[in-house]
């Protein structure tokens, strides 16, 4: 049996209207384990590193401002096949078209913002899984996505 983990971050929109609550329920009612989280502050330096693959990209600094606007939750998630389950649950990237269901589908909407703002990160595959666990959770073994 492999058991998975990911990094889920409850974005500054998110925390803004009280979704925290809401976006750990959904996790743990689908039965997955939440093994590690915290509230913090997200600076530049960290999330450069979290979202080098965007850098140059239009939406780059409007994201970084975006994110940085205010508190965040970071946490980590466990449990068989969490990455795509968590993917799953949090719906399409655009909240217009994201399903009814998900958290972003049920959700956000367009803000008419730069960059969207869609309430929930997810990691997308074990790779990123292990990057960003380490960049938010310096100390947590990441043994189990090896
Ligand atoms: P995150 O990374 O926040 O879970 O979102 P996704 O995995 O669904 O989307 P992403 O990494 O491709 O994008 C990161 C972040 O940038 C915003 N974005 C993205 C945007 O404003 N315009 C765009 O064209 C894209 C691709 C939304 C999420």
């Amino acid at each position: 049996m492999i058991t998975e983990r990911t990094l889920v971050l409850i974005k500054p929109d998110g925390v803004k209207r009280g979704l925290i609550g809401e976006v750990i329920s959904r996790i743990e009612t689908k039965g997955y384990a939440i093994v590690a989280l915290k509230m913090m502050q997200a600076d530049r330096q960290l999330l450069e590193q979290h979202y080098a693959e965007h850098a140059g990209k239009t939406f780059f600094e409007p994201l970084v401002e975006f994110m940085s606007s205010g508190p965040i939750v970071a946490l980590i998630a466990e449990g068989n096949r969490v990455i795509e389950g968590f993917r799953s649950l949090a719906g399409a990237t655009d909240p217009t078209v994201a399903a009814p269901g998900t958290i972003r589908g049920d959700l956000a909407r367009d803000q008419g913002t730069k960059v969207v703002q869609n309430i929930v990160h997810g990691s997308d595959s074990v790779e990123s899984a292990n990057r960003e666990i380490q960049i938010f959770f310096k100390d947590f073994s990441i043994e189990r996505n090896t």
